[in-house]
């Protein structure tokens, strides 16, 4: 009896992805095809995904969450709202994969990193006589009036990101002076993080604040878009995966866990032009990939800007200083 119970419990699972939706639909059509389990895959923003998991936490749905940027995984993983699992893939992968590991007390583990920059339509900017930005302060020219997008940082993990990038950078009270006059800029704040570089690549937006590597894809695709790299520094991502606390299916989930960690699954990531740096170390790269050592990156303080508390209330500060104008 408990035999065929479990044999039959590992046969599906539920995937809540929040990376790309063509890499999500890759990742589920390969991992059944490996192991033959039935994967039922919902794509949603990564504080879309949180917000989710919270409010099914009493009669929990998904199994695993495997994508978007670390600081919500960390906050679930404080909330209790995740399981701690140690893979036996763990010494195929990156220090920072593991660290994202160790701080979480074993509930999330690094899968990708990428860093934050803007890309823009070369061919808008210049119908539009426009100066070419180089740091995230051109941002807030009078001149962009219109011109940039951003994600709003309660759904998406990239403009999260962004809001606490600039707090890093220039402190609180600048950073948030900077988050005012970028609003008087901003023609729109999508749900999605990559949303505004894929409406400059069509060119109904000119600047989209998105990560570097989502700039790049849109470039490589034949898009006029040109990468920044912003002069101040900028902050970066520990793309992560979790385990959801009381996964109905657990053991596919522990599969699903483990393949996703190999180098074959990561370097699935190319064929969707996802160009993030993977967390195992025999992954395949691409040539198109930013290279993060040749940027300026902040130290990024992921336990504080990923706590509970810190996550809420800049949100919070965010929506009643910033979006309420
Ligand atoms: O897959 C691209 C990517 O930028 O999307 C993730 C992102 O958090 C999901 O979108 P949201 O910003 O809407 O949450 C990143 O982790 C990832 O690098």
């Amino acid at each position: 009896m408990s035999f065929s119970t479990s044999a039959f419990a590992a046969d599906k699972l539920t995937f809540y992805c929040s990376a790309q939706e063509d890499w999500c639909q890759l990742m589920t059509q390969e991992f059944s095809a490996a192991t033959g389990i039935k994967v039922n895959m919902t794509r949603k923003s990564s504080g879309e995904t949180f917000a989710q998991i919270k409010a099914e936490s009493a009669n929990p749905k998904g199994d695993v969450w495997w994508g978007g940027t670390g600081d919500p995984h960390l906050q679930a993983a404080e909330e209790g709202l995740t399981e701690p699992y140690v893979s036996p893939m763990r010494s195929e992968l990156q220090d920072w994969a593991l660290r994202q590991a160790s701080s979480a007390s074993d509930k999330t583990i690094g899968i990708y990193s990428g860093a934050l920059g803007y890309g823009y339509n070369e061919e808008l900017l210049k119908k539009n006589n426009l100066p070419v930005p180089s740091c995230w302060k051109d941002l807030l020219k009078p001149e962009y009036k219109g011109h940039v997008q951003m994600a709003n940082p309660n759904s998406s993990g990239t403009a999260y990101t962004t809001l606490a990038t600039m707090v890093q950078i220039f402190g609180e009270e600048e950073g948030f002076e900077f988050m005012r006059g970028l609003h008087k800029n901003i023609n729109q704040y999508t749900k999605s993080g990559s949303a505004p570089i894929k409406a400059a690549a069509k060119g109904e937006n000119t600047i989209g604040i998105v990560f570097m590597h989502d700039a790049v894809k849109q470039a490589v695709s034949g898009f006029p878009i040109k990468v920044v790299a912003p002069c101040e520094g900028t902050g970066y991502e520990i793309g992560s995966m979790s385990i959801i606390n009381g996964a109905r299916n657990m053991e596919s989930a522990k599969k699903f866990y483990d393949w996703a960690l190999s180098a074959d699954a990561q370097s699935l990531a190319l064929q969707v032009k996802a160009f993030q740096v993977p967390s195992n170390t025999g992954s395949s790269t691409s040539p198109s990939a930013p290279d993060l050592s040749t940027i300026k990156l902040i130290d990024y303080d992921f336990k504080k800007y990923g706590s509970s508390s810190e996550r809420k209330r800049l949100l919070k500060k965010w929506d009643d200083e910033v979006y309420a104008q």
